[in-house]
């Protein structure tokens, strides 16, 4: 399902499109079990677990692998990025009903240290991601801002790690992104976002699956990982990721535990627009 030129120039003056159908409901309800069978035996859910976890878990479960390979998600991120692609980031962004958590004003690529910015976010739902779940909201245009300086905030409730946000933006022009289960948007890595609580009864899940174009490449000083999901790679920008062969094996774990570890320290030498040492794992997105 490639983008018409009409949706690419949208994408291109919003820095956002969608929702596109990407899962029917037993797929929907596959992936959904599948999760919630890891939590059940760990005995518990993987919103209390580390960023550590919820962080390129594609490395942890076959089935989520085959998540971020979805031709109908592919298909729309080549529309955008060419056909050469790659996974750089995922993040299972949970929340539970009524557990107050949020994510604060933000752009993703502040944090990713990707040049040139050109990776595109699809946000893929597990469940009705609504305005009473605590949908996207996003504001339309700012990814032409660039990278933004973000401050230091509250981490509590906040999903994310330093609870960095924007500010000094003019927030009545935000738009709800709301997306029913199974569907998925797409946003730009400088389009400032957050979302509010879930105040619905059913858990709210969605997948952050950071695609980039081979090209792209990182500039912090550690080597990162990255999956090649289409095309060819003729870069050699990341170290190749490999597929789990089976659910949270000890061989997964260490091979996600070196990935995230490289991850969230592999930004040292470079300093936020905030001034902040950007060691500290902020870079959920
Ligand atoms: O799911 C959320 O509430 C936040 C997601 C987000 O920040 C992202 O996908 O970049």
């Amino acid at each position: 399902m490639r983008l018409t030129p009409e949706q690419v120039r949208e994408y291109a003056e919003r820095g956002f499109i969608g929702p596109f159908d990407g899962l029917i409901s037993k797929e929907v309800a596959y992936f959904r079990d599948e999760l919630e069978a890891f939590e059940k035996s760990e005995g518990r859910q993987l919103s209390s677990m580390s960023n550590q976890v919820r962080a390129k878990t594609h490395l942890l479960f076959p089935w989520m692998h085959d998540l971020i390979r979805l031709p109908v998600v592919l298909d729309t991120v080549e529309s955008l990025i060419g056909p050469n692609i790659m996974v750089y980031h995922l993040t299972c962004w949970i929340k539970e009903p009524g557990d107050q958590t949020y994510v604060s004003w933000h752009q993703d690529g502040t944090y990713f240290f990707l040049e040139p910015a050109e990776h595109v976010t699809a946000w893929i739902a597990l469940s009705d991601s609504s305005e009473v779940s605590g949908c996207l909201q996003v504001l339309p245009g700012s990814h032409r801002y660039g990278a933004l300086a973000h401050k230091k905030g509250e981490t509590e409730g906040n999903l994310l790690s330093n609870g960095q946000y924007v500010d000094g933006i003019d927030w009545t022009q935000a738009e709800l992104l709301q997306v029913p289960s199974g569907q998925f948007t797409l946003h730009h890595t400088h389009l400032v976002h957050s979302s509010k609580p879930n105040r619905s009864t059913d858990r709210r899940i969605g997948i952050g699956v950071s695609y980039i174009p081979t090209r792209v490449r990182h500039t912090g000083p550690r080597r990162l990982t990255a999956t090649l999901v289409r095309g060819e790679d003729h870069f050699d920008h990341f170290d190749p990721e490999t597929k789990p062969t089976r659910g949270y094996d000890a061989l997964a774990r260490q091979h996600h535990a070196d990935a995230t570890g490289r991850f969230f320290s592999g930004h040292g030498s470079k300093r936020t627009p905030s001034g902040g040492n950007s060691e500290d794992p902020d870079v959920d997105g």
